[in-house]
């Protein structure tokens, strides 16, 4: 059976300072693929303009998440780092995805209804659409595996289904073209254009909590900065923050099961065992029963020692934006050539004129 050739790819919003929620739940685990696997990673500005349309501040908000990528070990030559909107076949392929995409799937979707909040009728096309763009920037390269948070699950869910519909509405043509790849849904094998991406959603931090509310995601748009650790954070910072921290005043159990019902002390079990690689059990080992007057201490200590290199080199690159721009560049050239590649085979199968 001929199958799709593995690829990974995953994007990033230049929508505030990266955190330690995306760090963990995403980068590392970018820089770690790049060992088995051919990577596209993407600074995807276009999804931006979804929640804020005027940004004072875009181009230095794309070229910090580029220098926070090949910072925390992307390398730029072997794999490709680009901006989304270099590549002006992801939004072409956002259209036609749009065309196949029901309204009803991006109604129910937790992040547009959080985002939108009370006021729908007054949210933009775009955050409604948003997985639709999603999901083009994924399937324009045939990528098969995603690297994200825990957050971007439904997601990808849905880049799934988005793939199956068109697979399946153009399937005589494909068949006839001769576009098609061999695939198993369940225990059927059929033949597709589009992959069924699989997510990849892995390790002890796949979902990093506030640090002020054990219950909410870590996120780049909490109006408290005291909510997350941001990759520039310097040493002093990061302990302040760790240290203001919100916990319960009971000990660290001495048992893992004595962590439930405890949504802040198992955050912070799970950054600590994260950034330290290691089982949260191990974590339990060493600090079970000790106050977070000691744990936190030593978590910030850990935090520095692994987030300051990474904050140092983000710093250095950042002085250079040409450097930047120049990678940028480079990228969106050759990722712009795999999606043409691409977005010609649609056009045939859709059926546009493109002689
Ligand atoms: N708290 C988190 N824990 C683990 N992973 C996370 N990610 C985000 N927050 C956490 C993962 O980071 C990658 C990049 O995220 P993004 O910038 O594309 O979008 P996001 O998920 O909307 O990130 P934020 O920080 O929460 O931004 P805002 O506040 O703008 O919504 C993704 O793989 C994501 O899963």
């Amino acid at each position: 059976m001929s199958s799709f050739k593995p690829l990974v790819f995953s994007g990033v919003q230049p929508t505030g300072n990266l955190h330690l929620g995306n760090y963990l739940g995403a980068l590392r685990n970018f820089v770690a693929l790049q060992a088995s696997h051919d990577c596209i990673y993407c600074v995807v500005d276009m999804h931006s303009l979804t929640a804020t349309l005027v940004h004072d501040d875009l181009v230095d908000q794309t070229r910090s998440i580029t220098a926070a990528f090949l910072a925390s070990g992307i390398d730029p030559k072997k794999h490709i780092v680009f901006n989304q909107s270099r590549v002006p076949q992801h939004a072409e392929l956002a259209w036609i995805f749009n065309c196949v995409a029901r309204i009803g799937w991006m109604n129910r979707m937790t992040q547009f209804k959080d985002k939108a909040g009370k006021d729908r009728e007054n949210a933009s096309l775009g955050l409604l659409a948003y997985p639709s763009l999603m999901a083009a920037d994924i399937l324009v390269y045939r990528a098969t595996h995603v690297p994200v948070g825990d957050d971007q699950k439904q997601h990808l869910e849905l880049t799934r289904d988005i793939a199956q519909k068109f697979n399946n509405d153009f399937s005589a043509r494909i068949a006839e073209l001769g576009y098609g790849t061999e695939m198993k849904v369940g225990e059927e094998v059929v033949n597709g254009f589009f992959p069924l991406t699989e997510p990849l959603i892995e390790g002890p931090a796949t979902r990093v909590m506030s640090l002020r509310d054990g219950t909410k995601k870590m996120s780049k748009s909490d109006p408290s900065d005291l909510a997350r650790i941001n990759l520039t954070d310097d040493a002093d910072a990061i302990a302040r923050k760790i240290k203001k921290a919100k916990t319960d005043p009971e000990p660290l159990p001495s048992e893992l099961q004595g962590l439930e019902n405890r949504p802040e002390a198992q955050n912070l079990v799970g950054i600590y065992a994260a950034l330290a690689e290691c089982s949260r059990e191990d974590v339990i080992a060493e600090f079970g029963g000790q106050q977070f007057s000691v744990f936190k201490p030593a978590l910030a200590e850990l935090a520095v020692e692994k987030l300051s290199p990474i904050a140092a080199e983000m710093r250095r690159i950042q002085a250079d934006p040409a450097y930047i721009d120049g990678i940028l560049r480079d990228g969106g050239e050759r990722a712009g050539a795999l999606a043409e590649e691409t977005m010609k085979k649609v056009h045939e199968i859709v059926g546009l004129l493109t002689n």
